[in-house]
């Protein structure tokens, strides 16, 4: 763990976190770094969106079939610019887009980039904190030991576990805007002062607490559970727990991650679109297993496998997930396997 004091920026962390490192070549501070400003851009717009003629739909859908959100285009594109001829990437994943996104011809690099752009931007016009999550691996279809690569990387750089990651976090647009993110060496909260435009230390070495304060799963989707999942809920409901459920992912988990919570989203019977669960396994649930591990929680889906262990077999494959407290996600995943109809 890099013990750096309160109030340095995120650059110099990410830095001092490469000096650890004699044989980094600078790759990965330079793509967290691109990171960064991009998340500073997006920042921007998204806190203006409520004046700009931003808001509303763009009258086109995604891969996903959901309406894409103007924000949600701004957002993906401002990512995309940014990393495509960074030279640290050698392909991304986004889930805006169906496709493997190549980087430019010359500009690819060692690293895999999955990211969703504005997660919860169904959120966006009601003002309700939404966030970007972005999931970093090495590229696997080349010599790991070539300091560059000629040859854009392909769909399959990212079928890789989760527990592959070199680096998993998020950007959350709230009543501040963070970063918040892992390189294995625990978790590291920023928060930034817009009036400077820095990310400086605010949340260092952050643990999930042990006790469990939240539930947050959406009940509306009750009647299409598994009947051991709705068993689970009305026997955890039945316990010392407040629920909280705000319908944008990287807020609810930001808020169980500082305050103790476990959050869910089952699969569900009734929407072909979620009989696997809603979340994608690539840039949603494994990112944030990522962080919930190295903050001492847990993350697995509603068979008990251990999100960071599943092999991927396609770029937007969806997972039920289960993340949170550590000790109560294994007390749902017991209680689930001993109530399987
Ligand atoms: P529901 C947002 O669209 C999202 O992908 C996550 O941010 C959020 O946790 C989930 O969907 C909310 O889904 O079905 O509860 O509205």
């Amino acid at each position: 763990m890099v013990d750096k004091p309160l109030g340095i920026t995120v650059s110099r962390y990410i830095m001092d976190l490469q000096h650890m490192f004699p044989e980094a070549k600078g790759d990965l501070t330079g793509l967290l770094n691109e990171l960064i400003v991009a998340a500073k851009t997006i920042n921007a717009e998204v806190n203006k969106a409520g004046l700009a003629d931003i808001l509303g739909q763009s009258g086109k859908k995604n891969i996903q079939g959901e309406e894409v959100q103007n924000l949600d285009e701004l957002t993906n594109n401002t990512i995309k610019k940014r990393m495509e001829s960074c030279g640290y990437v050698c392909a991304m994943v986004s889930e805006e887009e169906e496709k493997v996104i190549p980087v430019k011809e010359g500009y690819s690099g060692k690293y895999t980039l999955a990211f969703d752009p504005l997660d919860g931007s169904s959120n966006i016009d009601v003002n309700v904190s939404i966030g970007t999550i972005f999931s970093i691996q090495k590229r696997i279809t080349s010599s790991s030991d070539a300091s560059s690569y000629d040859v854009a990387g392909t769909a399959d750089d990212f079928l890789q576990k989760g527990n592959k990651q070199v680096a998993a976090g998020y950007i959350l647009y709230g009543s501040s805007t963070m970063m918040v993110f892992t390189t294995g060496d625990g978790v590291n909260g920023f928060t930034l002062d817009p009036s400077v435009g820095e990310f400086y230390l605010s949340h260092k070495n952050i643990k999930i607490p042990k006790r469990c304060k939240y539930l947050s799963v959406n009940e509306g989707n009750y009647r299409h559970w598994d009947k051991n999942m709705q068993k689970y809920i009305e026997h955890i409901k039945d316990s010392e727990i407040s629920s909280r459920y705000i319908g944008s992912l990287v807020a609810d988990f930001h808020r169980n991650l500082i305050s103790g919570g476990i959050f869910l989203y089952p699969k569900d019977k009734k929407d072909p679109n979620k009989k696997s669960g809603k979340l994608r396994l690539l840039y949603e649930a494994a990112p944030l297993a990522f962080l919930a591990e190295q903050a001492g929680g847990a993350a697995m889906d509603d068979t008990g496998k251990n999100i960071l262990d599943i092999q991927p077999t396609g770029i937007h494959q969806r997972t039920p997930l289960i993340i949170g407290n550590k000790e109560t996600v294994f007390e749902a995943v017991d209680f689930l396997k001993k109530h399987k109809n």
